[in-house]
């Protein structure tokens, strides 16, 4: 006899890899994960809305952005300040275009002084989803 998964603990397996998804990004930040060469490589998907890595540190100055679309929708990568101010329009300092599932965006440099940023994906409500990743940027020396 062939053993299935019942549907109820498969669903409880969902809900708890979930869990680790929230657990990993939002309030505590994840040890960001620091750029060697000056060349942020994401990930999107969906259906979990998510940009990998969730944290990234870098040091200032020009910055290529090198993308990948893996889920079914269209994604995008924009670097805007980080702005915890609610309704407020933050600014936004460049980024990819948007990509269609299964593609790799062509690099994009962006030039960026040392502070903090947020990697957004803009399309609907992605943002809001999850799909976005703090971004570092130290000085050049450090
Ligand atoms: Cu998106």
């Amino acid at each position: 006899m062939e053993r299935v998964t019942p549907p109820a603990l498969r669903a409880s397996l969902v809900l708890l890899g979930a869990a680790a998804v929230l657990s990993g990004c939002g309030a505590g930040s994840p040890d960001p994960v620091t750029d060697k060469d000056a060349t942020l490589r994401l990930t999107l998907g969906d259906p979990e809305y998510a940009m990998s890595p969730g944290a990234i540190k870098v040091r200032s100055g020009p910055i290529r952005i090198v993308a990948r679309n893996e889920g079914r929708l269209t994604h995008n990568v924009k670097v805007e300040e980080a702005n915890d101010e609610e309704g407020a329009t933050p600014i936004v300092f460049g980024g990819t275009e948007t990509m269609q599932p299964g593609e790799t965006a062509p690099g994009v440099t962006v030039r960026l002084f040392p502070g903090r940023y947020r990697l957004v994906c803009t399309i609907g409500n992605h943002e809001n989803l999850g799909q976005y990743a703090e971004l570092e940027v130290t000085r050049a020396g450090s």
